[in-house]
């Protein structure tokens, strides 16, 4: 079923850096909804399962950035 989840990212300096990760997540499938913020260092998204947070850490992580569940 679908979900929210909160993530923590941390290495975004710019707003290129935002638009770089909102788009990575926006990409996989199974992720509805991706805003990422750089003030707060978050990444709200909207899955259609749970299990999909694990592949959007890797995806964060593969374009550079650090990425942690934080609820
Ligand atoms: Mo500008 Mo953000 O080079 O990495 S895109 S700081």
């Amino acid at each position: 079923k679908s979900s929210h989840i909160s993530l923590s990212v941390q290495g975004m300096t710019c707003a290129s850096c935002v638009g770089r990760v909102e788009r990575v997540l926006k990409k996989l499938p199974g992720v509805e909804q991706a805003n990422v913020n750089l003030a707060t260092e978050r990444a709200e998204i909207d899955v259609t399962d749970a299990s999909l947070v694990q592949q959007a850490i890797q995806a964060i992580q593969k374009v550079g950035y650090q990425a942690a569940v934080v609820s």
